[in-house]
């Protein structure tokens, strides 16, 4: 038993003076200040000055992706330890179909990678590279037999993941039917690869030409399409990944006024960095920031609208698409054709410190934060409420955040299996300073106590926020 007092719990409601008591791997209780039982046979955390957070779920991750010729660079090993420490307890993970496999082999392969080998508790999503008869009828079986409730698609990268309209479609049927939500790649994929033959038909082959061969343009008309699509599957459940575009919110947000099943998530990278100041750096380093959607301009008001679509829900989560490579050997692999850059940025570690530096620079609640970081991606995705809040019957998954402590990061300090940090020197004002993943403290002191191994599966649920 551990008593966790003196600190102020923040959940998506807001801010309580609280004591929690934790038994085994759960939440027991929540006190008012001073009201649990008296310092006795039992741990005590003293969270003075701190705010108890639940342990931040990460909805977006890719660890040990084959993509782009090479593998993501974290394991779910050194990925899931990565993202204990900086409070992150749970991450949902994308299990792959590529076009002609068995669905349930790429979820056999995506389960032996992970078990026995993560430091914090684990789902999967699933990605299907091959919309067919078989795979949607799997779609069923992993909803209802494997605790698998989501299913992403790509109108991105013709011949590798690429569904058309038509298998689009036919997914979100199912989905309307079986009650999963179907997570969108939102990018005109055909129309992008027009776009990068040309540029480097004319010779642009530095990374900036990453960004500027993706347009806004093709973001907005595939989210568009994504969502009239949703429509004529009789509004089957929606979630736009990785949002990086002004004109891609403005979908979002006119299909939600009207009621819409339509969710959508953003990145830290979108929120701070820009194509100009990060993907166009010298020479061949702006490789640092390849992802897709890529970056945008610093022009535009993406920046801004981004922050403003997390205030007002248009922008429901904050994930981090966490696909990292170094940037030796593997980024390199894209010197003289920026096409061959694994797409990807590693920020599974910073995610929880990234978005709280939006609290102190006014962007956001607490409330908000813990809403964005940790209970709304539970409830998305059928976590809840076992993750995501701290209240009684929930797992023990707690942060402690001091406010009053600083982060700075860095390659030298951070513990993704990366050469390089797409955020190196980003101070922030407030630090994790301790982590409970079931009950075991695994982050205290400057020091991980956690395990490989400690981390379980969690079979999902549906979507709390389907109609
Ligand atoms: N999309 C992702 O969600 N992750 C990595 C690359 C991509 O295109
Ligand atoms: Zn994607
Ligand atoms: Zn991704």
């Amino acid at each position: 038993m551990i008593l966790i007092k003196g600190g102020t719990v923040i959940g998506p409601t807001g801010a309580i003076p609280a004591d929690v008591l934790v038994v085994g791997e759960q939440v027991s209780a929540v006190f008012a200040p001073g009201q649990g039982p008296a310092e006795g046979d039992f741990e005590t955390i003293d969270a003075t000055g701190k705010y108890v957070i639940p342990g931040a779920v990460d909805a977006h991750t890719h660890m040990e992706l084959p993509f782009g010729g090479t593998f993501a660079s974290d394991t779910f090993d050194t990925g899931t330890r990565a993202a204990a420490w900086g409070g992150t307890t749970t991450i949902i993970d994308f299990a792959v179909q590529r076009t002609g496999e068995v669905v349930q082999d790429g979820l056999a392969a995506w389960h032996g990678k992970a078990d026995g080998n993560c430091h914090v508790d684990y789902a999967f999503h699933m990605i299907l590279g091959g919309v067919d008869d078989e795979s949607l009828k799997a779609m069923d079986t992993l909803v209802t037999d494997e605790g698998i409730t989501s299913f992403k698609l790509f109108m991105a990268y013709p011949g590798v993941f690429y569904s058309d309209d038509g298998q689009i479609l036919r997914a979100m049927q199912k989905a309307r039917d079986n009650g999963a939500m179907i997570m969108m790649h939102a990018e005109n994929g055909p129309a992008i690869d027009v776009l990068v033959k040309q540029a480097l038909e004319r010779g642009e082959t530095d990374p900036i030409h990453h960004g500027l061969t993706r347009p806004e343009a093709l973001e907005a008309e595939a989210t568009s399409r994504a969502i009239w699509l949703a429509g004529v599957a009789a509004d089957c459940p929606l979630y736009i990944v990785h949002l990086s575009a002004s004109k891609a919110l403005e979908q979002v947000a006119a299909a939600r006024d009207l009621g819409r099943n339509v969710f959508a998530e953003t990145c830290p990278q979108y929120l701070y960095l820009t194509l100009e100041d990060q993907l166009g750096a010298p020479g061949f380093e702006g490789a640092k920031w390849v992802c897709s959607t890529p970056l945008r301009s610093k022009h535009g008001t993406h920046r801004a609208d981004l922050w403003q679509g997390l205030r007002t829900n248009d922008l429901s989560v904050v994930s981090t698409d966490h696909c990292p490579f170094c940037f030796k050997d593997q980024k390199e692999l894209g010197v003289g054709d920026f096409s061959k850059i694994p797409n990807g940025i590693g920020s599974v570690e910073h995610r929880v410190d990234l978005l709280y530096q939006g609290v102190v620079d006014g962007k956001l609640s607490l409330a908000r934060w813990v809403e964005t970081i940790a209970t709304t991606p539970a409830r998305m995705f059928g976590l809840y409420p076992r993750k995501g809040i701290i209240a009684p019957g929930s797992d023990a998954d707690i942060v402690l955040y001091d406010p009053a402590a600083r982060t700075r990061i860095g390659v030298e300090t951070h513990h993704m299996n990366m050469d390089h940090s797409a955020w190196e020197g980003y101070e922030i004002a407030g630090k994790v300073d301790t982590v409970m993943s079931r009950g075991r403290v695994i982050v205290s002191g400057g020091a991980y106590h956690g395990a490989k191994g400690h981390g379980q599966f969690v079979r999902r649920g549906l979507s709390d926020y389907l109609i």
